[in-house]
């Protein structure tokens, strides 16, 4: 657990927030703690920890930490993102209301139109990134509007202050999916969102090796969602929350390398003749780029791209990097292409994603903090 070092700077809250020395031992690192139970005294009578679905030292570290960065009261963490999504739906009633903006990662569409429709939520989305879009979804049975920002996979920016104040003005809550900012770039909680989600397989985790998820927010709210980790048990295991809580260290000077990497592939990117059009937020004619501006600290390490040639040349520029791998995820420090329309947004139906604008056209890259000029050729040698 530890203390929070809640009025500290970000690198020392992702250093030290949670992650005192080991109580027992003295490790000045969080040890992983192996053990599914706890020995009690007599019965009833323990440490603090019982079982390590309902609780685990490892854990808790990471929770202190990552509620640290985020500026929440709490964070409960997850097996996966799509968990920690399923927990924050999940203390909804059927005949509720979600608003959502339309552009969404494919697994959270999947999990709203194939999980929790037929269980009776009702979703609703705005392709509007005003908040405009979401006052017209917005109904007397909306209790959550869900928004990410940046979205996956076309990088449009929402205004999270004004979708926060619309969602209070009419007795709903908003929960925003920080995964492709990250606490470092922006904290949602800060600007009146209700609750932050993540993927923390991304950047908090930052070297691909590892599935996670979180949800971060008030005490009110993360109770239910807390007593929702413990009798589901989506939980993470002590390695895999002591992996997340490694990469979170260095989280500061990971995504200022990701970010200078990713601004100087979009501004060379926007230059290439080969090059229709490039999703980058940091650009300055993104239509969103003074919301980003206001809310974030940099613009982030992610890009999509649409070539002249269509889908031919997309399919070309997938399959000739060299540097950049061909996968899913990202946030990492390696460099990823993506095929959004094949791979991270498959289970959204055809119609729907080329509606969107998520065709066989678009490639999405997940910058890594590899030498920039190195990135540049690969990319030049791809699309050439
Ligand atoms: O994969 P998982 O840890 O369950 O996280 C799901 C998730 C939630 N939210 C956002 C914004 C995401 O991007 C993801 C996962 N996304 C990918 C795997 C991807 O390549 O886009």
């Amino acid at each position: 657990m530890g203390t929070d070092r809640t009025s500290d700077g970000f690198s020392t809250r992702a250093i030290h927030a949670g992650q005192d020395a080991d109580p027992a031992t003295g490790a000045t690192v969080v040890p992983i703690y192996a053990t599914s139970t706890f020995t009690q005294e007599s019965p009833g009578q323990h440490k603090g920890y019982e079982y390590s679905r309902s609780g685990n030292p490892t854990r808790a570290a990471l929770e202190t930490a990552l509620a640290a960065l985020e500026g929440g009261e709490r964070a409960l963490a997850f097996a996966s993102g799509l968990a920690a999504t399923t927990a924050v739906l999940s203390t909804l009633k059927p005949g509720d209301e979600v608003a959502a903006a339309a552009d969404l990662y494919g697994g959270t569409f999947r999990l709203l139109e194939r999980v929790f429709k037929p269980w009776g939520l009702v979703p609703r989305y705005t392709e509007e990134t005003g908040v405009e879009g979401f006052a017209a979804i917005v109904t007397p049975a909306t209790r959550l509007v869900w928004i990410e920002t940046p979205t996956n996979p076309l990088l449009q920016i929402l205004d999270i202050a004004a979708i926060a104040r619309l969602a209070h003005d009419r007795g709903a809550v908003l929960a925003v999916d920080n995964t492709f900012a990250s606490p470092y770039l922006q904290t949602p909680i800060a600007l009146g969102a209700d609750l932050v989600v993540h993927s923390t397989t991304k950047y908090l985790g930052g070297h691909s090796d590892v599935i996670g998820g979180a949800v971060i927010g008030r005490r009110d709210l993360l109770d239910p969602i807390a007593f929702y980790q413990n009798a589901a048990g989506g939980v993470p295991g002590p390695f895999d929350s002591w992996l997340v809580l490694r990469g979170i260290k260095t989280l500061a000077v990971r995504m200022e390398r990701h970010c200078a990497n990713a601004r100087a592939l979009a501004q060379w990117l926007v230059e290439q003749p080969q090059v229709e059009r490039v999703y980058y937020p940091g650009l300055p004619d993104h239509p969103n780029h003074e919301v980003a501006r206001r809310q974030m600290r940099d613009f982030g390490g992610m890009i999509s791209v649409r070539l002249k040639g269509g889908a031919a040349a997309a399919q070309r520029m997938l399959t000739r990097t060299r540097l950049f791998s061909l996968a899913e995820s990202l946030g990492g420090v390696e460099s990823l292409i993506g095929h959004p329309a094949t791979m991270t947004h498959a289970s959204i139906p055809a119609a729907i994603r080329a509606a969107r604008g998520v065709d066989d056209g678009l490639v999405r890259l997940s910058v890594g903090i590899e030498d920039v000029e190195d990135l540049r050729e690969d990319l030049d040698q791809a699309i050439s």
